[in-house]
């Protein structure tokens, strides 16, 4: 893209890049800070700082320290790679939400990432930031498998690599979990009050789960700094959602060139935004009902609603639409069969939830609906796809054992359940390999394997690993359900699998 370079040239010949001192120079009609940056100190330290957080709750202290809310800023850290940090510590922290529709895009450029640190290069320097009292609310987007438990039971992985490598390193820690535990050890020392944890990341009962795991792992270190903890530091749980695929090489090109300047990771979403988050902030929180956040006493219903509904029903699309041949979700959508299969597996969830008497699910689905078939979006499959052994639990099984203790069928999460056990057999309809991620991806394939892609074997094979499946895989419902709807799947292929379970 050679032209759109010349296009974005300063003057020497030079590219003008996003960065305060550039802010001046964008179109007038893109939304900026209008806060003097300059001004602002940190109180949020976030870990996982990747494009989810960056599109939702960064954008939320936005509009925040826009209000004047200054001492809520917020420092990134990146666990692992050093890309997030050096891509935007040229542009002082700021990047660009571009917000797609069918309607058009609509940028606005974010101030509130101050800095980002990278934890591998210098994890004291984040432990100590950690230990500041400045820092009043560390959140986290890590991902579920970034929590080194076990998916079905909520319990810390004893045996996790790092893990074992933090108990081993307490001052040079890799994992979430590690940092948490050691900030935290250095604050209760200090005789500082501990900040708040707050897990923006999509397991059931995120606060209450990452709550269980820290004092599980800080038992292992010390019983009075476990026991500390538990009565000191709050854990509220939140249900987050917006969607936001991975940013593209074409995105940052067309963005930079509607900023007129080269915006090296910019962020791509929906207009949608919903965050509900349990009030529960002994150290203190920015006035986030300003901007829009729902602050409630019990996030359960809400956190299951979506995870059952939303991510549920993405999952199966994003396997059985990926088996189908479909790049994306809108494609997948454009399909009415597997539209139909989508709003399918939200309603069978329905009868397994206890909303409040307001809620209107029917209208929410639909709105779901919607949501995925936007066509500005360009939510690969592939990428829903990934980490399944960590995400069926949460969207699709816990649905299914209710529906089990209820009495009812569960033959359209088995179809879900198949499509996930015929993608991580690492082959697709066409006998082409799929990259498959995950962190059980090797020992999933090594079980297909050894089964043989015959369904009646496959679908026990991999029902038996119980860090996913725990009772329910020995349960002779599940198994026929499965095997059933694997059956389907490998004698018809997923896009007539879907169509026959529709008009069956
Ligand atoms: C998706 C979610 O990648 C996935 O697994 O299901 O990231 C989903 O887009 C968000 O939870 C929407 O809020």
């Amino acid at each position: 893209s050679d032209a759109a370079k010349s296009e974005l040239s300063g003057p020497n010949g030079g590219s003008f890049r996003l960065s305060n001192a550039s802010l001046d120079r964008l179109p007038g009609q893109i939304r900026r800070p209008r806060y003097d940056r300059s001004l602002i100190s940190p109180g949020i330290v976030h870990l996982g700082i990747g494009a989810f957080h960056r599109a939702h709750q960064a954008v939320v202290i936005d509009d925040l320290l826009a209000g004047g809310a200054m001492d809520w800023g917020i420092v990134g850290a990146s666990l692992r790679s050093p890309e997030t940090r050096d891509a935007l510590a040229p542009q002082d922290g700021l990047y660009t939400l571009a917000v797609r529709s069918g309607a058009g895009t609509d940028h606005r450029v974010i101030g509130s990432v101050l800095a980002i640190d990278v934890a591998t290069e210098k994890p004291g320097q984040l432990i100590a930031r950690l230990a500041d009292p400045a820092t009043r609310i560390v959140s986290l987007t890590v991902t579920e498998k970034g929590y080194c438990h076990t998916p079905q039971t909520g319990d810390l992985d004893e045996r996790h690599p790092e893990i074992i490598h933090d108990l081993q390193n307490p001052g040079t820690p890799r994992s979430a979990i590690g940092f948490l535990v050691a900030a935290l050890a250095r604050r209760r020392i200090a005789g500082t009050a501990p900040f708040t944890v707050l897990s923006c990341d999509n397991l059931s009962a995120n606060g209450h789960t990452v709550g269980r795991i820290v004092t599980q792992f800080a038992a292992l270190r010390s019983r009075n700094l476990a026991k500390w903890i538990e009565a000191e530091v709050a854990f509220p749980s939140t249900m987050v959602d917006r969607i936001v695929p991975e940013t593209t090489e074409a995105d940052r090109t067309v963005i930079s060139s509607a900023l007129g300047m080269i915006d090296a990771w910019p962020v791509v979403t929906e207009p949608f935004t919903q965050w509900i988050v349990e009030d529960r902030f002994p150290a203190g929180r920015p006035d986030f009902a300003a901007a829009g956040v729902q602050m409630v006493s019990d996030v359960t219903p809400f956190e299951h609603m979506k995870l059952r509904l939303l991510n549920a029903s993405h999952s199966g699309l994003a396997y059985l639409g990926y088996l189908a041949g479909f790049e994306t979700i809108a494609a997948t959508m454009t399909d009415e069969h597997f539209a139909a299969f989508a709003r399918q597996v939200m309603q069978d969830a329905v009868p397994t939830l206890a909303m409040p008497e307001e809620t209107d699910l029917a209208a929410y689905s639909s709105s779901l609906l919607q949501r995925f078939s936007n066509p500005a979006l360009h939510h690969r499959t592939w990428q829903i796809a990934m980490d399944g052994s960590q995400k069926l639990p949460q969207r699709l099984l816990a649905t299914m054992q209710d529906r089990l203790r209820l009495g009812l069928p569960i033959n359209t999460h088995a179809l879900a359940v198949a499509g996930w056990m015929r993608y991580v057999t690492g082959t697709d309809e066409q006998g082409r390999a799929i990259d498959v991620r995950d962190p059980l991806a090797a020992k999933l394939k090594a079980l297909a394997e050894r089964a043989g892609p015959a369904p009646e074997r496959l679908a026990p094979a991999l029902l038996e690993v119980d860090s996913i499946f725990g009772a329910l895989g020995a349960d002779p419902r599940m198994h026929s359900a499965v095997t059933e709807a694997l059956t389907k799947l490998y004698a018809l292929g997923a896009r007539r699998a879907v169509q026959t379970f529709q008009t069956a």
